[in-house]
């Protein structure tokens, strides 16, 4: 940083210098110390974003910054923005984002949710902060917010996962109300439906077999994918990430069954020094690939966060081969430490929320991949 002049060129010449060396300068340490200081001269002008080009088209970079998948992400994005726009913790805005989707009334997400094959609504959710401190409650039932439970296992206990009863009781003893055990009228009426269609027969391995489909549905009755989890990852103003996620799972699923949403490493993924990746889509194929935790390793590569979550969709892509992968979606987004952001699909379909202002709350759908 001794010689300024040198620098200052090259900001001027920002685009045509990132097109040429970013591979390269993105795994240096000199990239943090550019963007630190790009920032700090446009703080000088009251303005804290930037837009740059790189390969294969423009991408903003924002401080704060918050990204939740599918369309319930903007409600929920709108409540983590009053937590970053008065300079407050990402992971409180990110415990507050969710939480709206929780209480919402949503396929596929928080006690209204679509149940089990059994007829009960099984929830997971996890949160990761900016020390990697992370927690994580699974197969919770008759609990209004898993968040905030996973958030309490961070913080509470010397565990990271707590699943079933253990996480009720967990939860009852934080003082989190033990809600009626009942299905809210339209998870009902997808559950009658799809027990007429199903002919449920709890068959071992029945999810290896080819008649899949029918039991855990990849669509829902309106034709909607069967899943609609949020996640959500921040950067706050003082520069320090964290995530969220948190679901039912997917509708008519097995009893007991649990995906990729509250795993960290697979769901959901942050480090402080890199960036932070949230996943949705069909939890099994995630799982496999260790969606989150490889996205934030290409990261730390070099990649930005959308070529981040394509190399991690094409590997599962090719785990799960050809022409399986027709049959399930999934969606991964990324935010990188310097505020660029990003995400990709398996299938057309996928769009996230994208917020860095009071008026800047808006969809993005995501390239796919096939
Ligand atoms: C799961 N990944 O349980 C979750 C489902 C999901 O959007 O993402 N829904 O496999």
């Amino acid at each position: 940083m001794r010689n300024s002049s040198a620098f200052d060129f090259l900001f001027l010449n920002f685009d045509l210098w990132l097109l040429t060396s970013l591979s390269y300068i993105r795994s240096t340490k000199l990239f943090t110390m550019l963007h630190r200081r790009h920032f700090l001269q446009l703080g000088s002008l009251g303005l804290s974003a930037f837009t740059f080009s790189s390969f294969g088209g423009s991408i903003a970079a924002q401080k704060p910054l918050v990204l939740s998948t599918w369309d319930a992400g903007i409600a929920a994005n709108k409540a983590a923005w009053q937590v970053l726009r008065s300079g407050g913790r990402a992971l409180d805005a990110v415990e507050q984002g969710v939480r709206v989707t929780e209480s919402s009334l949503n396929c596929c997400v928080g006690l209204g949710a679509n149940p089990d094959r059994d007829g009960f609504v099984t929830l997971d959710a996890c949160i990761m902060d900016e020390y990697a401190n992370c927690g994580s409650v699974a197969f919770l039932e008759r609990i209004k917010h898993p968040i905030s439970v996973a958030r309490r296992v961070m913080e509470k206990t010397p565990h990271v996962m707590l699943v079933g009863e253990g996480a009720q009781q967990f939860a009852i003893a934080e003082g989190f109300p033990l809600e009626k055990a009942e299905l809210s009228d339209d998870a009902k009426k997808a559950y009658q439906n799809w027990l007429k269609k199903s002919e449920y027969k709890p068959v071992i391995n029945i999810e290896n077999t080819k008649t899949q489909e029918a039991f855990v549905p990849a669509k829902l009755e309106n034709g909607d994918w069967n899943h609609d989890t949020i996640g959500m990852i921040a950067l706050d103003a003082k520069g320090n990430l964290s995530g969220s996620c948190t679901t039912s799972g997917m509708g008519f699923k097995m009893r007991g069954r649990i995906g990729d949403s509250p795993i960290i490493g697979a769901g959901l993924y942050v480090d402080n020094e890199v960036g932070a990746a949230v996943a949705t889509g069909q939890g099994e194929d995630i799982i496999r690939i260790c969606g989150a935790h490889t996205i934030v390793e290409m990261m730390r590569q070099g990649l930005s966060p959308e070529a981040a979550c394509k190399k991690a969709m094409e590997r599962l892509f090719k785990t799960k081969g050809p022409e399986k992968a027709k049959a399930i979606q999934a969606g991964f987004i990324a935010i990188g430490k310097n505020g660029e952001y990003g995400g990709y699909a398996l299938q057309k379909g996928f769009n996230y929320a994208v917020c860095y202002a009071d008026d800047k709350n808006f969809m993005v759908d995501a390239k796919p991949l096939i």
